[in-house]
Formats: C-alpha cells, sequence, structure tokens
C-alpha cells in the first residue's frame, strides 16, 4: 500500500473507532441445563449506627430535622436488603432482560431513589429532579466524574450513557448528605437483595465462578462457586467484616 493510501485508512480507522459501540464482552447465547445459584446475604457483625444528618440548606424540600440513615439495611435475622449481588467475568450466558423502562435515578425530596439499583453497562441512566431546588447529580467510578448534571429545574429529566462497568458512587454537590450507588454491571447475572436478604441468579452455564455481595457499609466480599448443569446451589453470604 503506498503511504498516502496507509495514511488515509489510519485516519478512517481513527474516525470510525470512538463511534463504535462499547463492547462489555459478554456474549448471549442459549443456555443448556442452566444451574441456579441463589441464596441470601446476611451481616453477623455488631450494625454500624446510623449516619446523622441535618439538612443545611433548602429546609422547605429537604426538610428540616435529623435524619437518621441506616448505612446497612438489616431485618431482625441478619438479613442485608439492598445488597447487589453478581458473578464476575462471565464470558458467555443468557441473554439481557429486556427493561420495561429506561432506568431512573432520581432526586426526591433530597435524596437519591433508588439509593442502590443496578445497570446494564452501555445503557442510559435517566437522571430525574423530582424536587423544586437545584440539585447537582454527580457520579464518580474510582473517583473519575461519569456525568455531571446540574439540575435547576423541577421535572428535568436527562440520559447519561453508562459506558464502563463498576460501581458508581452518586452524590449531590449542592446537599452533601445526599448518597447513592449504581452498580454496572457486565452480564445479566445480577440481584439486588429484597428485605429477606434473598437473591437467585438463574440459567446460568454449568462452571465454575466467583459470586460477588457488595454493599455500602461492608464493601465487597468474594465467594468461589461451582455448579453442574440444572444444579440448585444455595449459598449464605455473611457481608461481616
Ligand atoms: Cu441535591
Amino acid at each position: 500500500m503506498p503511504p498516502a493510501r496507509i495514511l488515509t485508512a489510519t485516519i478512517v480507522l481513527a474516525v470510525l473507532l470512538p463511534l463504535a459501540p462499547q463492547a462489555s464482552g459478554y456474549e448471549a447465547t442459549t443456555v443448556v441445563d442452566g444451574a441456579t445459584i441463589q441464596g441470601k446475604v446476611v451481616f453477623t457483625g455488631p450494625p454500624p449506627p446510623p449516619r446523622k444528618v441535618i439538612p443545611t440548606k433548602d429546609r422547605e424540600v429537604c426538610g428540616s430535622g435529623v435524619r437518621e440513615v441506616e448505612q446497612i439495611l438489616l431485618s431482625r435475622d441478619k438479613a442485608v436488603q439492598d445488597a447487589v449481588v453478581f458473578l464476575k467475568k462471565v464470558e458467555k450466558g443468557k441473554a439481557w432482560p429486556k427493561p420495561a423502562q429506561t432506568p431512573a435515578l432520581e432526586n426526591l425530596k433530597c435524596d437519591f431513589v433508588p439509593h442502590v439499583q443496578v445497570v446494564a453497562v452501555g445503557s442510559d441512566l435517566e437522571i430525574v429532579n423530582s424536587d423544586n431546588v437545584l440539585h447537582n447529580t454527580h457520579g464518580f467510578l474510582d473517583r473519575v466524574t461519569v456525568f455531571n448534571l446540574a439540575m435547576p429545574n423541577q421535572g428535568q429529566r436527562i440520559k447519561k450513557p453508562l459506558k464502563r462497568p463498576g460501581l458508581v458512587r452518586v452524590e449531590c454537590d449542592a446537599h452533601g448528605w445526599m448518597l447513592g450507588w449504581v452498580y454496572v454491571v457486565e452480564n445479566p447475572y445480577y440481584a439486588v437483595t429484597a428485605k429477606d436478604g434473598a437473591f437467585a441468579l438463574k440459567d446460568v452455564p454449568p462452571g465454575s465462578y466467583t459470586l460477588v455481595a457488595w454493599q455500602e457499609y461492608t464493601g465487597f466480599v468474594e465467594s468461589p462457586v461451582t455448579v453442574k448443569g440444572k444444579e440448585v446451589r444455595s449459598i449464605t453470604v455473611d457481608l461481616k467484616k
């Protein structure tokens, strides 16, 4: 190839590459004899004291009293609500579920709703301001800004793509106490625990995996798990620090 041609080809590639969709590396396929990894997330350590929050501004919307924000949601039998559970580095498996609507993160009464959610890599997150005050919704992935949105208007909605996997910590630059979490997953084997701490990951191809559980107070806990075809495996994950 003459040098001019090579140069042209290089320029075309350089222009096209940033437009290519972000490959997650995950391949959806038909799962034969899929297994189920299910169980419960618990925390058997001493529960941490709630975080005390006193709104210092916009009190007519944010409230004026002291707020007690639990750092971990525990039932009487130590079950953990709102823990994120997922399988790490799965290359192929079941198809992604079709979301009924774009996942949303709402600024509501100076809190993030939901407090914790899981979103597929490459999908949009719609950030919503339901309050009649300015929120500045700021998401960080490993301290790097993923989105940073000044939202002065009630009813405002902005969609932002989540291009990279991992844990996104969401803060509000206008209200220092606001805190939310979005875990961006690379495969559809994930769950957020309900009040009873239960989770179930279905249609898992037979094989060996690392099951990861995350909760904002405890951080990450990894458990190795191997499943055979059609096996139903039950695991209790203790997040105790
Ligand atoms: Cu705010």
